[in-house]
């Protein structure tokens, strides 16, 4: 079933250099109402299973050491075509590729150090969601 909402994190190197306040100014411009949202630290066991899928891949250690180098922000964020919208206002995963104006042209360093996550389908949205807001959290 389509979904009106996707899953975002503004991730270390984002928090690290100063743009929280920047990357969610250009969320909120395009359109995306947030729904949740909350500053967290991933713990390695919660990077590796957040990023299960990737776990063959040679570049999943990196990956899990800075998703965890420090606080990230998590959100849920609502908008009509959610999921697509917020990969095109993202641009592609390596910021080298990635079209002007991009949230990742702006503000991302590398394929590896990419600023922030968009959810890829519908199915991740809900996952990735429930991942970071559960329990007594419902939205
Ligand atoms: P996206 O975040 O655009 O959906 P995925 O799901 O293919 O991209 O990759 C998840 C994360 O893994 C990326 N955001 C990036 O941080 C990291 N990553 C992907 N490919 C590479 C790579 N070739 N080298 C280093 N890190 C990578």
């Amino acid at each position: 079933m389509a979904t009106n909402r996707t899953f975002t994190m503004l991730k270390p190197d984002s928090i690290e250099k100063g743009n929280i306040g920047a990357i969610l100014e250009k969320i909120n411009a395009s359109g995306f109402r947030i729904v949740a949202m909350k500053m967290t630290q991933m713990t390695i066991a919660d990077a590796e299973a957040f990023y299960a899928v990737h776990n063959e891949r040679p570049f999943f250690g990196e990956l899990v050491e800075y998703m965890t180098r420090g606080p990230i922000v998590a959100a849920i964020l609502e908008k009509d075509n959610a999921v697509e919208d917020f990969r095109a206002l993202i641009g592609a995963t390596n910021p080298a590729d990635a079209a002007e104006g991009t949230i990742r042209k702006l503000y991302a360093a590398s394929m590896g150090e990419n600023a922030v996550h968009g959810s890829d389908s519908d199915e991740n949205a809900q996952i990735e969601s429930n991942f970071h807001f559960s329990g007594r959290e419902q939205f």
